[in-house]
């Protein structure tokens, strides 16, 4: 995790550390940093940002001076990082979710992005985490449209014994949705999390679909899943499934497999939503909290 983008900071802070630099060596190290940084699936404003953001240092001679000019370079560095995360303002999930029991009502997720990312499984997930925090579950089955997708979530439900809401195949994925949420409600079930189908942001019919289950589940939060491996296509993704669904924050999966990781901080830019959650496997519980704080320690150690 992570491993590309840490050698793009400590590339620089080396740089910086050997000799004080002239104007254009500077724009020649940036330009460098910048070339790394999207190489580890930075998005270019984002890495041009943080350019902007140390040049300035680069080029004080009185921070030339200082004994230990990577110090500071290490601290604008991060300063810059955890500005661009806490862009995004932070969700408190659990207590989101004490507040809807209090006043006996299910908590409602939905989960959506394109095909293959990983919704199925961190539905799974999800549910596993809640169990093992005394909170009760119900998943439904809105994939109603691609072949298998009924069996496999109801397949992951079993596993982490949990209900799973479902009807026919071509059945309207929002009427499932409502019986996930009516059966929450009669059965004092705490969290309803609801599955769809993966569909592209070019697709018309199915984005208007999902503006349907949106409608009628009228969701407490709406997570975009995004897969950190095929990251240069998901951050226009994210984008334009804002415009249609405007989610609340992200997932961002198969991180346990991107040895890059500039995806984190390009999704955040994009969108200005907070990530909630790292795919970190395959198996239930691989899902780790996201924090920026540790991303940066990550990135700088
Ligand atoms: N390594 C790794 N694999 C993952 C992770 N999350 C999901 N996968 C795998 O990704 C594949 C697709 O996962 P699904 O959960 O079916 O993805 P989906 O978004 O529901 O797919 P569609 O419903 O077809 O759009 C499966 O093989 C998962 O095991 C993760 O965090 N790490
Ligand atoms: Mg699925």
């Amino acid at each position: 995790m992570f491993d590309k983008l840490r050698s793009s900071f400590s590339g620089l802070v080396k740089t910086v550390k050997e000799r004080s630099l002239t104007a254009k060596e500077v724009d020649e190290m940036l330009w460098n940093f910048q070339i790394s940084m999207m190489e580890s699936d930075v998005a270019q404003e984002v890495a041009e940002e943080l350019s902007n953001e140390i040049r300035p240092y680069l080029l004080d001679e009185s921070v030339k001076r200082t004994s230990d000019p990577t110090v500071m370079v290490r601290q604008k560095m991060s300063e810059a990082l955890n500005r661009i995360f806490t862009q995004a303002a932070s969700i408190d999930l659990f207590s989101g979710i004490e507040a809807k029991k209090k006043m006996k009502e299910p908590y409602v997720i939905l989960f959506l992005g394109i095909n293959g990312t990983g919704k199925t499984t961190t539905v799974a997930k999800f549910a596993f985490l809640l169990k093992s925090r005394g909170l009760s579950v119900v998943m439904a089955c809105s994939d109603t449209h691609r072949p298998g997708a009924i069996e496999q979530l109801t397949q992951h439900a079993k596993n982490v014994s949990v209900r799973a809401i479902a009807q026919q195949y071509g059945s309207d994925p929002a009427a499932v949705a409502r019986d996930a949420i009516l059966y929450a409600k009669s059965h004092n079930i705490d969290v309803v999390l609801i599955d769809t189908a993966g569909r592209m942001q070019t697709s018309h019919n199915l984005m208007e679909e999902i503006s349907k289950i949106v409608k009628v589940s009228n969701p407490d939060l709406k997570l975009f899943v995004g897969d950190a491996l095929a990251w240069n296509d998901s951050v226009s993704q994210a984008k334009e499934f804002l415009k249609f669904t405007d989610f609340d924050g992200a997932i961002l999966t198969k991180v346990d497999a991107d040895s890059k990781g500039g995806a984190a901080l390009s999704i955040t830019h994009a969108t200005k939503k907070p990530i909630l959650f790292l795919g970190v496997g395959q198996q239930y519980e691989d899902l780790e909290p996201f924090s920026p704080d540790k991303v940066i320690s990550m990135v700088f150690n």
